[in-house]
């Protein structure tokens, strides 16, 4: 089953490639074309299972005809130009192309049935009430957009998409044709050589996807494969071209299909092939109004233009979360609130798992583990110490037994009543899979009724466990056994899975992360001595019967049918025998909606739907309030309603480097609120593992320790280094909140990113493109993990440094030197993370405390970091952290520059706490390039004699004002502020200059 598998070990801590460029030095730049190399692709496998399936690419492709223009590009026929190939499917003979210059950055292209059956509508399209589709402006036209498409039917209809300001070609399908069946779609773009694509999520995979890599999408119930398909699909990807080192160039590719589906990435060459669906391809020119184009600029254009911006959440939930299946009842959870307060590490929220339920029944109470009241009470005195409070839902319901009345479970007969559940095609009735508590139903979400159901079931069940928020796990959506299981044996429930269960006799996990048997000699030994153990009672005794798979390789397409549950072409679907229907709710159950919509054609977007319904149940539950889920399948648009989390990370150090790459891919994806399980969830963690990633993770949006159960507990204070660490970094994190909310803002409301690659950040410099060892938090926080056992040291590259780009330790606002390049060997003792501040930057802090209300009331102090030309700048976004719609906000824009620091301050959101201390770094010289920016910037030599301040109308006498300057590090303490500033730090504009 799923928490048990191994996740390889990754070698490359810092990709760092030898830096080349596009173009001969010096003289005009060459644009590359795109040649069609057909022979470049020669290892593409037509299907994954049977290298002798047909190759696709001999099929007729189309020619285009009655081209009709538009005001926004446009129309024509696509008529197959030969027999049917009947490749993977049946051939559309007759397509319907449109080509829309949506907007100056966007171009679209869609490609679909011309007639299509009323009935089969939702097999081509997907719906834009459900998943965005973006129009045209209403202005742009082929002379006013970034991009340009050409075509030609020699020999059939092929297209290329070509950036007008430098003629470069970003696709081109030219020298290939274009498949178009009921059950496979294929189309080939020509690539560059050497070509960086990102993103492609969800994936466990190095962040630079190379030119060699099958990313395959089908939402799967199996933890963190690696390469392999995982739990979400969001089928975009921004490719980077690095010229000379001095105009990188950037575009984004955004397929709107939420069908089975892959993308061989391979030399010259990506194919993209779905399962069904449209083409329905946007392209981005990642271009500002200036004709530069930036990855940062591709994604806003994803976000903005394309899938919708990321929901703000609440300010609180920026806190640390603890998690864990296994704790076993009430008391267990007190010792888990009173160990963190003890241990003075912040604890914001507690999650609670499948544990609290009876029989794994969503919505229900474990009388006797966790009896209700004294469980109410327990969330209630969480309320009370300002703390929050998450439990898990499962996607699938119970189905109640009909033999025996006590075995009545009102969720699954409230819903059955409305007859709101997928159904089995084959029997007329509901589709009973099984998941944990037994044979199970899922809600058809494709039923308005459905939301009101789920909304109803949720309101009622916070009556008695007043929950903050909902954690949707399995909503890929996961099944237990192939097809509709439960039929004719419904009388069996409640069945046991179809495996044993962590926890169950026999089921101890004693697996530890790489290097434990090096730091703990002694525990590894036995360990191995009781797995060893185990195993032999394990063989010894009668073990359950394995889950029931499904394999059969591919199938013929049959004339005028498709084949749902196994379709002719095979993806690479990482469950066994890559069958569709293992694990998960077959392809072949059906939706009540006016289509029938089949899972085949829904199946990634379960996850979607799930989480959307729960946000707006939570929205009726807390009218007005952000509502706050994570949930385990998200698709392009997820953000908008939900979190998500790396489900199950497993507790290695590999697992823990790629959750670096898979967090910024969700950014890329427009799911800013990510975080992955902290301290591993499957195999047991040790301490510095566990260490190293509860600093790492104090630089993820989500932080959260997740554990599975049957292993050793984690959470952070039973270890003193793990405890200390938390301390550190939580120290950072908590003083960096309303940074981080910033983020979010400029997230939420311009498609920024929140954790972000250094390629994002410096794209001229060649040399980060595959780095992910280092990530910055927004622009100004540079992070350098540890991300491997048994060292105290980390190495890592400050960028920009031969550029003038100035750096300074978090702890000590010391000025880093380092050369251009130089991987610079930095101490890292086990409770230390390795944080940089960019010189530049202005960053509002407030005052760690054991709780994000504590740290919130606390007052603010204001860290400038000078570039080489002596400036800075940066900005503070307000509001109540709790609305949905925020009756006040305030906008603080800080900047610094000729010995003057000011900010202009926007809004009406009161901040009562005043501002009280400045500190300045980068005062002295720049110490890496004697030259500065510019040459012109100098620093102090010696204290400034004078500071005078204004703040709101006010000109200040500034006596009182306290200074302190360190002329050996160029830092300036200024303290005293908060007596002109009791009414509020930002309550006027404010102007503060030194006299040297
Ligand atoms: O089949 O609820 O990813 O976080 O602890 C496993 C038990 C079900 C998978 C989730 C994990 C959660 C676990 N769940």
């Amino acid at each position: 089953m799923q928490l048990y598998y191994s996740i390889f070990w990754c070698t490359a801590l810092l990709g760092r490639v030898k830096g080349q460029s596009l173009t001969p030095s010096g003289t005009e730049r060459v644009i590359p074309t795109l040649s069609p190399q057909v022979n470049a692709l020669p290892s593409l496998t037509p299907t994954i299972l049977d290298s002798s399936a047909p190759n696709s690419q001999h099929c007729p492709g189309y020619k285009a005809s009655n081209l009709l223009e538009n005001d926004y590009g446009f129309t024509a026929d696509l008529m197959i130009a030969g027999d049917n190939c009947q490749a993977f499917g049946n051939d559309i003979s007759h397509l319907t192309l449109e080509v829309s210059y949506q907007s100056k950055q966007r171009l679209n292209v869609r490609i679909y049935p011309t007639h299509i059956a009323p009935e089969q509508e939702s097999w081509y399209i997907l719906p834009s009430n459900i998943v965005d589709q973006p129009e045209w402006d209403g202005q742009t036209t082929a002379s006013s957009s970034d991009l340009s498409l050409e075509w030609s039917n020699d020999p059939t209809f092929q297209f290329r998409i070509i950036r007008n300001n430098n003629k470069e070609e970003l696709f081109s399908t030219y020298g290939h044709v274009i498949v178009y069946e009921d059950q496979f779609l294929e189309l080939v773009t020509n690539m560059i050589d050497d070509y960086n694509v990102y993103g492609l999520a969800e994936n466990i995979h190095d962040f630079w996807l190379s030119n060699n890599h099958t990313q395959t999408f089908y939402a799967t119930d199996a933890g963190n494969t690696v390469d392999g398909n995982v739990y979400s699909a969001i089928p975009f990807y921004q490719e980077t071209r690095y010229h000379n080192s001095t105009d990188t160039t950037s575009h984004g590719v955004y397929a709107r299909n939420a069908h089975g589906q892959e993308w061989l990435l391979r030399e010259n060459g990506i194919t993209y092939r779905t399962l069904g669906g449209s083409f329905d391809l946007y392209f981005y020119s990642g271009q500002k109004d200036d004709g530069s184009s930036s990855a940062l600029e591709t994604i806003a254009q994803f976000h903005t233009q394309g899938i919708g911006l990321p929901a703000m959440h609440m300010y609180w939930t920026l806190g640390f979360h603890q998690a864990r299946w296994g704790w076993e009842n009430i008391s267990v959870l007190q010792e888990v609130v009173d160990g963190y307060r003890n241990a003075d590490v912040p604890l914001e929220c507690l999650w609670n798992d499948l544990d609290i339920y009876d029989l794994y029944r969503d919505f229900t109470n474990n009388e006797a583990t966790y009896p209700l009241p004294e469980f109410t009470r327990f969330i209630e005195s969480l309320h009370a110490n300002n703390q929050h409070y998450v439990p898990i839902v499962d996607s699938n319901i119970y189905v109640s037994n009909p033999d025996n009345e006590s075995d009545t479970y009102g969720p699954f007969e409230r819903g059955a009543d409305l007859e709101l559940f997928i159904r089995d095609p084959t029997t007329g009735g509901f589709y009973y899979g099984d998941n944990w508590p037994g044979f199970s139903v899922w809600g058809d979400f494709l039923l308005p009724a459905t939301q009101q159901w789920w909304s109803k079931e949720i309101i009622d069940w916070h009556n008695g466990t007043p929950f903050d928020g909902i954690w949707i796990d399995l909503s890929e959506a996961s099944s237990f056994c192939a097809g509709s299981c439960g039929y004719g044996r419904l009388t069996e429930n409640p069945i046991h899975p179809p495996f044993l269960l962590p926890g169950d006799p026999l089921m101890f996990d004693y697996n530890y992360p790489e290097g434990f048997n090096v730091t703990n000699a002694t525990e590894a030994a036995s360990a191995t001595a009781a797995s060893a153990s185990q195993s032999s009672a394990m063989s010894a005794s009668p073990v359950l019967p394995s889950p029931t798979t499904t394999t059969r390789g591919r199938t013929e397409p049959t004339p005028g049918v498709r084949n749902l549950n196994f379709p002719p072409y095979v993806i690479n679907n990482v469950q066994a025998g890559h069958a569709l229907g293992k694990s998960a709710i077959a392809p072949n159950a059906t939706h009540n909606n006016q289509y029938n919509t089949t899972e085949y054609d829904w199946h990634n977007l379960f996850g979607y739907q799930i989480s959307n319904a729960t946000y707006h149940a939570l929205l009726e539950l807390f009218p007005g309030r952000r509502p706050f889920t994570v949930g385990r399948s998200v698709f392009a648009g997820s953000g908008k309603t939900t979190g998500h989390w790396g489900g199950d990370n497993t507790s290695t150090w590999g697992s823990m480097f790629l959750s670096i790459s898979q967090a910024l891919t969700m950014m890329m994806s427009g799911i800013p609120m990510f975080g992955a399980d902290t301290c591993g969830f499957a195999r047991n963690t040790d301490f510095q593992l566990c260490s190293r990633w509860m600093e790492l993770s104090a630089f993820f949006p989500f932080y959260r320790n997740h554990n599975v159960k049957a292993t050793i507990g984690q959470e952070a204070y039973r270890w003193s280094s793990v405890a200390e660490a938390s301390r550190r970094a939580m120290k950072v994190r908590y003083s960096l909140l309303t940074y981080m909310y910033t983020l979010f803002y400029y997230a939420h409301t311009e498609g920024a990113t929140v954790m972000r690659a250094l390629a994002w950040e410096f794209p001229n410099d060649v040399s980060l493109r595959k780095t992910y060892a280092q990530f910055m938090l927004g622009p100004s926080i540079l992070v350098t993990p540890v991300l491997e056992p048994n060292v105290d040291t980390v190495r890592g590259v400050f960028p920009g440094v031969g550029e003038g780009e100035r750096w300074y330790d978090w702890y000590s606002l010391e000025e880093v030197r380092a050369g251009p390049g130089e991987n610079v060997t930095m101490e890292a003792p086990l409770e230390h993370i390795n944080v940089h501040v960019r010189g530049g930057s202005v960053i509002a802090l407030q005052q760690p405390r054991l709780t994000v209300e504590e740290t919130k009331n606390t007052s603010y102090s204001l860290l400038v970091a000078l570039d080489g030309d002596g400036k800075a700048s940066g900005s503070l976004y307000l509001d109540d952290g709790v609305s949905l719609v925020q009756e006040a906000t305030r906008l603080v824009t800080f900047s610094y520059a000729d010995n003057c620091l000011a900010y202009s301050s926007e809004g009406s959101y009161h901040a009562a706490q005043p501002l009280d201390n400045v500190t300045i770094t980068g005062l002295g010289a720049p110490r890496n390039n004697s030259t500065g920016r510019n040459g012109l910037y100098k620093g102090w030599s010696s204290a400034p004699k004078h500071v005078s301040m204004q703040y709101g109308k006010t000109n200040h006498s500034t006596d009182t004002l306290h200074m302190n300057y360190d002329v050996g590090i160029g830092v300036l303490r200024m303290s005293g502020v908060e007596q002109y500033t009791s009414d509020g730090a930002f309550e006027g504009d404010m102007k503060l200059c030194f006299e040297e």
